[in-house]
């Protein structure tokens, strides 16, 4: 097969920005009013600009306009968009044969994706996996096998945490607007406690680590019970909650209190996973091995894909047709995982991660110091955050947050908002964007502050 690239996307597209009409344009506005007419309200969308093509860090949308993408399709891109080893998989798999259902007939690519992830999650302990086709579901499975091999049915859960739009996952996710506003009844069985937020943790962030552990495992202690809880379930860093790094020494006083009591230790890394944090996986920062480890997102270069990785003795517990599901591990999302893995060992992406963070960090820093809007910076390797508060105080100032989401937007820089007060901007951008493009957006999000409303800052 040819290594050329195929289409007008992919990593040749030139990596610049080029804005030539108003964000949106008109192109993009007619298929919006076409787009109102004939798909459901409820999905809202970060910027409607419709995408023709994409490649590497950048987004070419209906108008003709060229974006710079620090949000990866939230988190998903991490190789680039049609990144060439997944696009010539895919492309292999896609005419070989495109669905069998691995419960009707298996193939090899399936259990190569698991053999991967056995030996890149973090432990060298004897494990299995399994695959799904969202983050959701691989969380719904790990609670599902945590419930089935211990034989208890609580499952615990944090403040800011977001685990996806299912019943169970809603019930396990924060936030109520919008992800659960009027969508109840939820699961029952989640428990939820603070999460150690080192910037609004009332004893400051020194004394974060260990209060946090100690309130959490009193409120297990006194209202739940350790024997009842069949897992803890934790983002490593916490995504759609703000971008949110525990302090040190907390994820392995976490995980050693799951060790003492018999309770399945959980990393969610759908977010945090692949490379994006500057090792493979989040909890590798501090060598927490986890349970069972939870990927979807960065692991197929854009493919819907997902995984729940983990000790054999509980992933083996369940019963032969105790998990599955039609599409779950498909061919053609398993070899572009297969890409996407060799894309990221090849190309080295947790260095990359980390020198977009040594990029990011410090500019971030500077413009904190400019304006005080900006109460904390934070995050590891390529998933950085800003938090913007009313200057001199805590208090959330989500409408600062939008407003420069809106100027960086119509400059043609996308960015994400997270954030239980909606305060926080995230910049996820693929691994392999170029060091002048990723400068170039921080000139755009610099030029985006130097515009607010002087109230704002
Ligand atoms: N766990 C840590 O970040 C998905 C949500 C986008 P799915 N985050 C993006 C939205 O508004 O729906 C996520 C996550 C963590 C689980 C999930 C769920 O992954 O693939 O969206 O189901």
């Amino acid at each position: 097969m040819s290594m050329s690239p195929i289409g007008p996307g992919g990593p040749s597209l030139p990596q610049q920005r080029r804005i030539v009409t108003e964000i949106p344009g008109p192109a993009s506005r007619a298929l919006l009013e076409r787009r109102q007419r004939s798909v459901a309200r409820g999905l809202g969308h970060v910027l409607p600009v419709f995408v023709t093509a994409a490649g590497g860090g950048i987004l070419v949308d209906a108008d003709g306009n060229s974006l710079i993408d620090f949000g990866s399709g939230i988190a998903v891109t991490s190789v680039g968009n049609s990144a060439e080893l997944v696009v010539n998989r895919v492309i292999e798999q896609v005419s070989q044969f495109t669905h069998t259902c691995f419960m009707v007939a298996p193939y090899e690519g399936y259990v190569m994706v698991c053999e991967e992830l056995n030996r890149l999650t973090p432990g060298d302990h004897d494990k299995r996996s399994a695959l799904f086709n969202s983050g959701a579901e691989a969380v719904e499975n790990a609670v599902k096998i945590a419930r089935h091999a211990t034989g208890r049915d609580a499952v615990v859960v944090f403040d800011h945490a977001y685990h996806g739009r299912t019943n169970l996952t809603m019930a396990m996710t924060a936030k109520n607007m919008p992800y659960k506003q009027g969508f109840g009844p939820f699961a029952s069985d989640v428990y939820r406690v603070p999460m150690a937020y080192p910037f609004r943790w009332p004893g400051g962030p020194a004394a974060c680590a260990a209060e946090a552990l100690d309130v959490i495992t009193g409120l297990i202690h006194t209202q739940v019970g350790e024997q009842n809880v069949a897992a803890v379930v934790i983002e490593p860093i916490q995504g759609e909650g703000g971008f949110i790094v525990p302090p040190d020494g907390f994820l392995p006083g976490l995980a050693q209190f799951c060790a003492d009591h018999g309770i399945v230790f959980v990393a969610d890394e759908v977010q945090s996973g692949f490379c994006r944090t500057g090792d493979w996986f989040a909890v590798d920062h501090e060598g927490v091995v986890p349970d069972l480890v939870l990927t979807a997102k960065g692991i197929a270069g854009g493919l819907p894909l997902a995984g729940v990785t983990g000790r054999a003795e509980l992933m083996d517990a369940v019963h032969v047709g105790g998990l599955g599901g039609t599409f779950g591990g498909n061919p053609v999302a398993c070899a572009a995982a297969l890409g996407a893995i060799e894309t990221m060992a090849k190309e080295d992406l947790p260095a990359a991660a980390r020198r977009i963070g040594d990029i990011l960090l410090p500019r971030l820093r500077m413009l904190a110091e400019a304006y005080p809007a900006i109460g904390d910076v934070r995050g590891r390797g390529a998933m950085i955050a800003i938090e913007l508060v009313r200057p001199g105080t805590l208090e959330p100032d989500g409408a600062a947050a939008a407003a420069v989401a809106r100027a960086c937007h119509a400059a043609g820089l996308l960015v994400l908002t997270c954030g239980t007060y909606g305060n926080v901007l995230r910049f996820l951008p693929p691994l392999v964007m170029s060091e002048a493009l990723l400068s170039e957006g921080l000139s755009v999000l610099e030029d985006a502050f130097a515009a607010l409303p002087a109230t704002a800052h």
